[in-house]
């Protein structure tokens, strides 16, 4: 696998100069500063290769942009508003402009709303670093008493509902704030950054659309795009719900292997693949990465490793669980990486252009210096490097023994 990082572009912390000491070999990145449904015009696409290209006193870095990660569906395209045609025309605008440039790769994700979730951004363990977690009673305490959705009880149980409202009168108002900007601001790479009016105001867009209208509208986006996407070479990967649950009443349709098996079944092209997150799907306790490799690895197109362990508070089917360490968490690392290994391997026999499959070491905990910077929540430097440094150790030992 190609060992790649994500770089949030000229304004992240982390320098090329510093990917390549840590052993990267390519860049995830994005053009952030557009709002899903305008266009990214190629002269802002190749200004970001160059970017990537170059080291901060303008030596080449031998870095390349090798994934888009993401190239954001709107909510218009999610829940077929207005604009409609005019944001499919400007994805399609942006993938020309992309393929121009030589990347391949593009991930997206089609989660309504809200992003990637969690309720506390830094929380200290054991071994003194700090990781991100998602309390499911802190949510249920964001659901019921801060958004105050209509409804929302509905969606938990009577017990658990008492639960919350005994965590939210201890709550401080400070500790509210932080817990509604920890959930609407939106973390780094999320599609949108919202407010607490903008998301009441989009849950109103959600009323009539359940799972198989949603479902419906990511296959009608896809009917649009992959021709588009076919005819240029590119491989596009939806990333898997994180958490793989609902959330606010919202629909989410990518959180298991059954539903990928529908989503490239359905529209049968390579075009139409796969970002395998390990840390989102991991969080299901029925995710079994082995058999989804196994199952579906000719369409993953893009690798996120990372690893969620499970614990209370539970609630049905869903459960709180935070970021463990790479190796430590529910995910069998080293079985996972075996079975990517094995999917290249396959590739190459049958002669695929694409048997490298891009990977990076997803999030990271905060340690050491990370600790004592400001760092982005997820991606800190030491912690992402540890992770990678450990995932590329297994790499090594299995690809040599
Ligand atoms: C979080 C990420 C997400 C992801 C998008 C993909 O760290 O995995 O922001 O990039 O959901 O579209």
């Amino acid at each position: 696998m190609k060992q790649t990082w994500r770089w949030f572009g000229p304004h992240d912390t982390i320098s090329t100069a510093d990917m390549r000491q840590c052993g990267v070999e390519g860049v995830v990145s994005a053009l952030h500063q557009f709002n899903p449904g305008l266009v990214w015009p190629e002269a802002e696409i190749r200004a970001r290769q160059a970017a990537i290209e170059t080291m901060p006193d303008g030596a080449p870095s031998g870095l390349t942009w090798d994934v888009v990660e993401s190239l954001p569906v709107s909510e218009t395209i999610k829940t077929k508003g207005d604009a409609y045609a005019a944001h499919i025309a400007a994805y399609c605008e942006s993938l020309e402009n992309l393929a121009a440039c030589g990347l391949e790769v593009i991930c997206y994700n089609f989660m309504p709303i809200l992003d990637w979730t969690r309720t506390n951004l830094r929380r200290t363990m054991d071994h003194g670093g700090t990781a991100m977690h998602f309390d499911l009673l802190d949510f249920a305490v964001f659901d019921l008493h801060i958004l105050r959705r209509s409804g929302a009880e509905a969606d938990y149980s009577s017990a658990f509902t008492q639960q919350a409202a005994h965590r939210f009168a201890g709550m401080s108002d400070a500790a509210c704030e932080t817990l509604k900007n920890n959930i609407v601001a939106g973390l780094p790479g999320a599609n949108d950054n919202w407010t607490l009016a903008d998301v009441q105001a989009h849950l109103a867009t959600y009323t009539e659309i359940g799972s198989d209208q949603l479902y419906a509208n990511l296959i009608d986006f896809l009917a649009e795009v992959t021709p588009t996407a076919e005819r240029l070479g590119l491989r596009m990967c939806c990333h898997p719900d994180d958490p793989p649950f609902s959330l606010l009443g919202l629909p989410r349709i990518m959180s298991r292997q059954a539903d990928y098996a529908r989503l490239v079944s359905d529209i049968d092209v390579p075009a139409n693949g796969i970002t395998f997150c390990t840390g989102s799907l991991g969080v299901d306790p029925a995710f079994d990465p082995v058999a989804f490799i196994d199952d579906l690895g000719h369409r993953i197109h893009f690798v996120h490793l990372r690893n969620t362990t499970r614990e209370q508070p539970v609630d049905g089917q869903r459960s709180s669980f935070h970021e463990a360490a790479h190796l430590e968490g529910d995910t069998d690392m080293v079985a996972t990486i075996a079975a990517l290994l094995r999917e290249e391997a396959k590739r190459q026999a049958d002669e695929r252009a694409d048997h490298v499959i891009p990977m990076r070491p997803d999030h990271g905990q905060d340690i050491i210096d990370d600790l004592r910077k400001n760092s982005m929540p997820g991606y800190p430097l030491a912690g992402r490097m540890r992770g990678l440094a450990e995932l590329r150790g297994i790499m090594a030992a299995l690809t040599t023994a």
